[in-house]
């Protein structure tokens, strides 16, 4: 009986911090045997991240934007290391309960922070059994762990009349704990080795990218950065290399999507559905355009923004061939993880170069950039656009889907508001002489007619000079060199805008990135020596 041993061990008088110890163990040792047998099956899935995804789902609003705040991009780390925090004092809780006699409790609270975790992991997308084995197994192993290390009632003891305690001394603890830590270290290292299988760069290196007929190349340069660059320092390259571009999505590990298996169904208000494999796309005609893609979430002066190089085929095109019915108004395309995005359709049939995208600065793309095919549509902010690991694409009515972000209280239209942003010098530079103020515009589709500085909030808007473009689908560099002779030493305040080409400035009166974009003028405060 249960009570028993709890009355005996009570009297015996075990360490809480044993229990610390013992539950600590019990947990990295589940956690890393997870990591083991996800090396093992393709497609089994740790539960450490899907628990940390349903956090993101279940987080209120306020708490996201606090974390996304002060994180910045790094909040999914965060979320990460709050799950591990969280179920790691569980199992201390867990560890204290075992070695003080209520084995019984432990083992089920083992088991239901396990069945949670199952739980997490099946509510995924595409959940099959394969995927639960790493926490079902690890829940087990687990228990093993606490059961072998922790008091137990043994037979009853002839001349007292009480049950024996079995179950490890504390040099038979020490012991199994340091052989049993070890093995767990070296089979969670080798389960994490082994998932570099799984990943997707080797193949992704050996991809030869179907060539670009000169016409459709470069987006109408050659796309180089001398081209466009007006070579003044601190001044963001005209072309972001990948390695630096921003990135943002709501997946927690980045999806490893094989091109052989990858698939692309386009369905819904269409007279023909297709299905296109990444090697249709290869024997399509291939074109190259630079494009700037920027985030909605991008605070003014931010840089969730970057222009890169993209390949791919015409996304209009394949809509043509697909057929658009009538009332086909929004192209709701959704990714592998099953992240949403609807675009406007006659925007991305309007004639512009929206793209499903292979290649990014002239290899396929990254991973993380939504390897092997994303959406691009230039002149949509990335969450209305943008779609990585693209899947599937469903033509339907703006009333009949909202996508991801929508009832998270995001607009479901996204155009990319026209922008300026200083680069240099950063906000609280000393400075005398001749001051180079550079940095760069976007007002993606519509184009950058003119970026003007002001010094001071008064007097004139100054005209900057303008780097070059090869379309209206990029940023633009822009420099006002600022002579400080005869200017009173102290601070002044730098403020810029753009013009966009059809003559609009950028709007000065102040808005959140919530619903649909910041507004306003960056600016920054200089000491003029
Ligand atoms: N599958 C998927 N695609 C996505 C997102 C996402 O969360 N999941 N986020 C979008 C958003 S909000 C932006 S701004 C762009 C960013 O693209 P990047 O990470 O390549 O810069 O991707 C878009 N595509
Ligand atoms: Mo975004």
């Amino acid at each position: 009986m249960n009570s028993g041993l709890y009355a005996e061990v009570q009297e015996r008088d075990v360490s809480r911090w044993r229990g610390v110890g013992l539950g600590l163990l019990a947990t990295a040792v589940g956690l890393a045997v997870a990591e083991l047998v996800v090396g093992l099956f393709r497609g089994s899935s740790s539960p450490v991240v899907p628990v940390g995804q349903e956090f993101i789902d279940y987080t209120p609003k306020w708490l996201k934007d606090w974390a996304i705040e002060q994180f910045g991009t790094s909040d999914k780390a965060v979320l990460v290391a709050g799950a591990l925090i969280v179920i790691f004092v569980l199992g201390a809780v867990i560890g204290i309960l075992a070695v003080k006699g209520s084995t019984g409790l432990a083992y089920g609270l083992t088991g239901a922070i396990g069945l949670i975790g199952a739980w997490a992991v099946f509510i995924r997308p595409s959940p099959t059994l394969g995927k639960l084995m790493p926490t079902l197994v690890g829940t087990v192993v687990s228990l093993a762990v606490l059961w072998w290390l922790s008091p137990r009632q043994g037979p009853v003891d002839e001349e007292t009349g009480r049950p024996t305690i079995m179950g490890p001394d504390r040099r038979q603890f020490v012991q199994g704990a340091v052989g049993i830590g070890s093995v767990a270290a070296m089979a969670g290292g080798v389960g994490r080795l082994m998932q570099r299988r799984f990943e997707i760069d080797s193949e992704r290196a050996d991809i030869v990218l179907p060539d670009v007929e000169s016409e459709d190349a470069g987006g109408g340069g050659s796309g180089s950065e001398d081209e466009y660059s007006l070579g003044v320092e601190g001044i963001e390259s005209f072309i972001v290399p990948n390695d630096n571009f921003y990135r943002i999505d709501t997946a927690l590990v980045v999806p490893q999507v094989a091109k052989d298996t990858w698939k692309l169904s386009i369905s819904g208000l269409v007279d023909n559905e297709l299905e296109l494999t990444f090697d249709d796309l290869l024997a399509r005609p291939q074109m190259e355009r630079q494009i700037t893609l920027s985030c909605v979430s991008n605070p003014v002066g931010g840089e969730l923004v970057g222009n890169a190089l993209w390949q791919g085929v015409s996304l209009a095109d394949i809509l043509n061939e697909a057929g658009l019915q009538e009332g086909a108004e929004q192209v709701v395309s959704r990714s592998v993880d099953d992240w949403t995005c609807g675009s406007p359709t006659d925007v991305i049939m309007d004639g512009r170069d929206a793209m499903l995208a292979i290649a990014m600065n002239g290899e396929p793309l990254p991973a993380q950039h939504g390897y092997p095919v994303r959406i691009v549509v230039p002149g949509l902010f990335g969450y209305v656009s943008a779609t990585k690991w693209v899947t599937d694409i469903r033509l339907t009515r703006w009333e009949d889907f909202d996508a991801y972000w929508v009832p998270r209280g995001w607009s479901k239209l996204g155009p990319v508001k026209t922008m300026a942003r200083i680069d240099t010098p950063r906000s609280g530079a000393n400075r005398s002489g001749e001051v180079p103020i550079g940095g760069v515009a976007w007002a993606v589709h519509r184009g950058v007619s003119s970026v003007q500085v002001r010094i001071d909030g008064a007097g004139d808007w100054l005209e900057a000079e303008l780097g070059g473009v090869p379309s209206n689908d990029t940023w633009v560099q822009w420099v006002y060199r600022w002579d400080t002779a005869g200017v009173e030493p102290g601070r002044h305040i730098v403020e810029v805008r753009a013009i966009d080409g059809e003559g609009v400035p950028q709007v000065e009166e102040p808005k959140a990135v919530a619903p649909d974009g910041a507004q306003g003028y960056h600016r920054i405060a200089l000491d003029v020596e």
